[in-house]
């Protein structure tokens, strides 16, 4: 995944400056918050789970120099405490999850949060993630705020962010990592703005493939043709995963070069295939003014042309 690579090239930098190699990112909330569906969701099949021998609940996963530790907050024995200390001082990146439909719990998950602040580095940026947004009883994002009294993170220096996401559908997960990767990696050298897309594929609700366009020239570069292929299967295979879903995302690497941005919504699911550095939330933007401008057309019954409409709107974005 594009995002785990760039955490892993701020570290190079680190190292060149001779710190140790290794980041160390801490997932932290309450029980059930989705904290371990969201780490399976960002990291898919490319970790290690190292079940610790502690006889105590943390997931540590490990991907090449990244290593994330899930821990729940609250209710802790001793040794637990003892353990997180351990742990969440050496994380440079802290990532709390809230369940945003269990405001019951706000109070608690905002006590227990303020409380393991104070263990942490001063300057490790904190990403909020608002999780399960696809529960009609979940809060908005200005309730979370309220309810964890966010304000009082304006008054340092650290940079955070609160997105509300949900982990089973992918909506809003991405962007938020995108958010923090930028913040970790602070690498000028990643394109805010434009990406390349080498190709795309749109399907109806019913994953019946509707159009596709391949930007570049595929046939001199097998490479791209493959990874164009590969991008079908999988954004097929997404439209008939989330058929019951109105609004769903994922982000899959393909063949270690691109990665495969999906999208959908209540008409369509889109695949747009992109270079692996390139910000994924600038294809989430594209794809839903893409679905906006091809609504009409298709409910008309009428042909969609997506290399039209990715050529006229996004000419910056589309490869020649
Ligand atoms: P934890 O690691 O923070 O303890 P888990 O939480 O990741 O184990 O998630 C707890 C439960 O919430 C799981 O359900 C999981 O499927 C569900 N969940 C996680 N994220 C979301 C989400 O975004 N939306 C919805 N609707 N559910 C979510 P089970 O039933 O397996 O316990």
């Amino acid at each position: 995944m594009s995002f785990l690579r760039r955490l892993i090239s701020a570290d190079r930098k680190k190292a060149q400056e001779g710190e140790q190699a290794k980041q160390h990112v801490a997932i932290i909330g309450l029980d059930a918050a989705g904290k371990t569906t969201i780490m399976k969701r960002i990291l898919r099949s490319e970790y290690t789970l190292s079940k610790p021998t502690f006889g105590v609940n943390i997931e540590v996963y490990r991907y090449r120099t990244l290593e994330f530790v899930v821990w729940d907050l609250g209710g802790h024995a001793p040794i637990r405490k003892t353990l997180w200390k351990k742990f969440v001082t050496k994380a440079s990146v802290i990532v709390f999850v809230v369940d945003a439909a269990d405001q019951k719990r706000f109070h608690l998950a905002k006590e227990v949060f303020y409380e393991s602040l104070a263990n942490t580095d001063p300057n490790a940026p904190i990403l909020f993630l608002a999780n399960k947004s696809d529960k009609e009883e979940a809060a908005s994002t200005l309730e979370v705020m309220e309810a964890l009294e966010l304000h009082k993170m304006t008054r340092g220096e650290r940079p955070f962010n609160l997105f509300r996401c949900s982990a089973l559908t992918g909506e809003g997960l991405f962007t938020a990592w995108d958010w923090l990767v930028d913040v970790v990696s602070k690498d000028s050298s990643i394109p805010t703005w434009h990406v390349k897309i080498y190709a795309a594929a749109i399907f109806d609700a019913n994953a019946k493939e509707l159009d596709h366009a391949i930007f570049g020239n595929p046939t001199q570069q097998a490479k791209i043709a493959n990874a164009y292929r590969e991008s079908i299967k999988e954004t097929e295979r997404f439209a008939k995963q989330m058929r019951d879903y109105n609004e769903a995302v994922t982000v899959l690497e393909i063949m270690n070069d691109f990665q495969l941005v999906i999208t959908k919504n209540k008409l369509f699911v889109m695949g747009i295939l992109i270079d692996v550095n390139d910000p994924v939330s600038r294809v989430l933007t594209i794809s839903s003014r893409i679905f906006e401008s091809i609504e009409m057309d298709y409910l008309k019954g009428h042909q969609i042309s997506l290399e039209k409409v990715i050529s006229n709107y996004f000419p910056l974005d589309a490869i020649s």
